[in-house]
């Protein structure tokens, strides 16, 4: 029996399941770790706001925390809102006592709403008590500012920040910089300080309201990848993935703010068709290895077809694509019929060929890749677009075809590898082919592993 990764998540319970415990929860289950919790306070919440508190008396705080930690045991702790300062202190005596080395501490403080988190008086205890047994503690430039007394406004305030707030005592510091003026354009940026050096976290911005729980999300799976073993700064690439990828799954709920969604449920094996498991499966291992250089600028997309396909509906590939994310490849959604265009085309074009050859990728161009594609001994093609007649050119989601058509009808057997240096604002791209995704994603594997 698989030993479970235990994380211990201590906060409030937010009734409306975006934020607090219920999202700690999805996002450690997500992590592929086991979350127990220990709750606070019980918060009467909607998307509009926090309507009322209740707390948990410190005294049952306690009793939650002995009953995990003198049987369970856990590898890594993540508080969030704490609320009374008695709590604050209780729980910053039992984690001295277990000896508790992966503690994150979310300094939450204020809902988005403005509603308080954290009483006026646990503020203290909280920098006191708890911060110096942090192993990292996560503010948001609001919470930040709190700690500093200082204003961010830029990267160079958040690093300075970083530091008055190591001198508090926790080993490392990582501040959050959804809030930072420009992140729109620029995208977020978070500082983690180790107490000698700075590493930058960065993701695209991605435009949504419902963000209600991104700064749960984001520390429970950082206490989620210290507990799986990574260093602080895997752990952190690690969370700012998770996080980015519950907000691009983010759902709406009621009038206001919707809530990221950790928690994106795996396909039901037994409910949906076999091109959608095999397609998800594949993913999967993709998502598991580096190839995020392999990502082209107008990112990939792997596509599966049903035997005999004739149409775009009987072929299955990502909605939203597959991106680059850090050095990974990362699919946002779940895979659809009649997801991709241009890869569904390529992959119909082909089954005229060869009916067994039914699933493609696009990756990255480069001759590099071209070289290692050789030299793994892959079979490899190419077309020219200069050659592509007129009319067919501005056939959108068509014109791949031609391509495909010229390098097929001057072969006998479907290539593993069709490439095309580009044209006219068109990207060069390379194409790998294969029965059935796994058998791509191997492919694609193999070329990532010689082009690090
Ligand atoms: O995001 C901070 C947070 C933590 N815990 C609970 C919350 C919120 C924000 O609303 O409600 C219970």
């Amino acid at each position: 029996m698989k030993k479970p990764v235990r994380v211990l998540c201590i906060g409030g319970s937010d009734s409306s399941g975006g934020a607090g415990i219920q999202a700690d929860l999805k996002a450690v289950h997500a992590s592929g770790c086991y979350g127990l919790s220990v709750v606070t306070a019980v918060t009467a919440q909607n998307s509009v706001g926090v309507q009322d508190i209740y707390p948990v008396p410190h005294a049952f705080v306690s009793r939650q925390l002995d009953s995990i930690l003198s049987d369970i045991g856990v590898e890594a702790v993540k508080t969030g809102m704490l609320w009374k300062e008695e709590s604050v202190r209780t729980i910053a005596r039992e984690v001295k006592a277990y000896k508790i080395k992966n503690l994150v501490v979310d300094p939450v403080m204020i809902a988005k709403g403005g509603y308080e988190l954290l009483e006026d008086r646990a503020k203290k205890t909280l920098i006191k008590n708890l911060l110096p047994l942090a192993f990292v503690v996560t503010p948001n430039i609001p919470e930040a500012e709190y700690l500093t007394k200082m204003k961010i406004k830029s990267v160079d305030n958040m690093k300075k920040a970083a530091e008055v707030i190591f001198s508090l005592g926790a080993k490392n510091v990582l501040i959050k910089g959804g809030h930072l003026p420009g992140s729109k354009k620029k995208g977020s940026i978070d500082i983690l300080f180790d107490g000698k050096n700075y590493h930058e976290l960065r993701a695209e911005w991605i435009k949504t309201k419902n963000t209600h729980g991104t700064g749960c999300t984001f520390a429970s799976a950082l206490a989620a990848g210290l507990a799986l073993g990574k260093d602080v700064y895997d752990a952190a690439d690690f969370a700012k993935i998770m996080v980015t990828k519950a907000i691009i799954n983010s759902v709406p709920l009621g009038k206001g703010h919707g809530a990221v969604n950790a928690g994106m449920p795996l396909i039901s094996l037994k409910k949906k068709h076999e091109c959608l498991n095999k397609l998800q499966e594949a993913c999967n291992y993709l998502m598991s290895f580096k190839c995020g250089n392999l990502i082209p600028e107008v990112s990939s997309n792997l596509v599966y077809a049903k035997a005999n396909a004739k149409n775009e509906n009987q072929v299955a590939g990502f909605p939203g694509i597959i991106l680059r994310l850090y050095d990974a490849a990362y699919a946002a959604a779940q895979p659809e019929f009649g997801a991709s265009k241009h890869m569904t085309h390529v992959v119909l074009t082909v089954m005229k060929y060869d009916p067994s050859c039914r699933s493609v990728m696009n990756i990255k161009y480069s001759k590099e890749i071209i070289k290692i594609c050789r030299k793994i001994g892959f079979s490899v093609k190419s077309f020219d677009r200069k050659e592509e007649p007129k009319e067919r050119k501005e056939r959108e989601g068509f014109s791949l075809e031609w391509g495909v058509n010229k390098v097929l009808a001057q072969n006998e057997m479907v290539p593993d590898i069709i490439y095309d240096e580009g044209g006219w604002g068109k990207e060069p791209m390379v194409r790998v082919f294969g029965k059935n995704p796994i058998d791509v994603v191997k492919k694609v594997k193999m070329i990532s592993e010689r082009s690090l």
